[in-house]
């Protein structure tokens, strides 16, 4: 039975066509998987487990279908959504890895990631994530109103699509060097990873072995799965 990854849906209520592809792929493509991983950023954004709109209870009860129908989901925090939460993980049954984890896929010791901390030449955003990825910063936004919350996520988000804008594509795509260092630590020559929204399978040497990366599409056009099982890797789109 085959491995589905996916991620960068970035679900939000602004497209509802994307929500629907996502239900219509839960229902339809994950009967006979052996497991479901979304690594990262399902949803738009994510201020804490306690805001949870009517939009986002429909996917949370989707996602619970899958995990009681016996297959298990796994989801990796994107930059997006890392607070997606204990609550999360009761509502869908699914659970939270760790970024970057190893699997055994058919055999294979393969790196999984969301991806953003390969984008280490975007020196900016690399400070804002140890920001906010810090604990004395999340104890603190925790504790604000939802108002104040979704106040402050509004702010950034909009900073960051002028950031995004303005910086060279090069910038803020995956460091080669710091592919190969990650890879190298974890001992792995496949590595699987998001938030570029650059869909593809790179080839590399590795120490004189050959090395494997692919990289998930986002679903803002439409939907992007990778399928892989003990014959191989499909990166498929899925049509709206
Ligand atoms: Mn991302």
């Amino acid at each position: 039975m085959p491995t589905l990854f996916i991620s960068d849906l970035h679900l939000c209520k602004d497209r509802p066509q994307i929500n629907e592809l996502f239900l219509n792929f839960l229902t339809t493509d994950t009967k006979e998987i052996h497991a479901l991983y979304i690594l990262g950023d399902l949803f738009e954004v994510w201020i804490g487990d306690d805001v949870v709109t009517a939009e986002d209870k429909i996917i949370l009860a989707a996602l619970k279908s899958v995990t009681q129908s016996g297959i298990p989901v796994y989801v990796m925090h994107g930059n997006r959504d890392f607070f997606l939460a204990e609550q999360f993980c009761e509502q869908t049954g699914s659970q939270i890895i760790a970024d970057p984890s190893i699997i055994d896929l058919y055999g294979t010791p393969t790196l999984i990631m969301h991806g953003d901390t390969l984008c280490t030449d975007d020196t900016s955003y690399q400070q804002f994530r140890s920001m906010v990825r810090s604990e004395i910063w999340q104890t603190q936004f925790l504790a604000m109103t939802p108002e104040q919350r979704q106040k402050i996520a509004t702010k950034y988000r909009n900073e960051s699509k002028i950031q995004t804008k303005l910086k060279e594509a090069k910038i803020i795509d995956a460091n080669q060097q710091t592919i190969e260092t990650v890879m190298q630590e974890n001992n792995v020559l496949h590595l699987i990873h998001g938030h570029t929204h650059r869909p593809g399978t790179h080839h590399f040497q590795l120490n004189n072995n050959s090395a494997q990366r692919v990289v998930l599409g986002d679903w803002y056009e439409h939907g992007s799965v990778l399928i892989v099982d003990k014959s191989g890797y499909d990166l498929k789109t899925l049509e709206r």
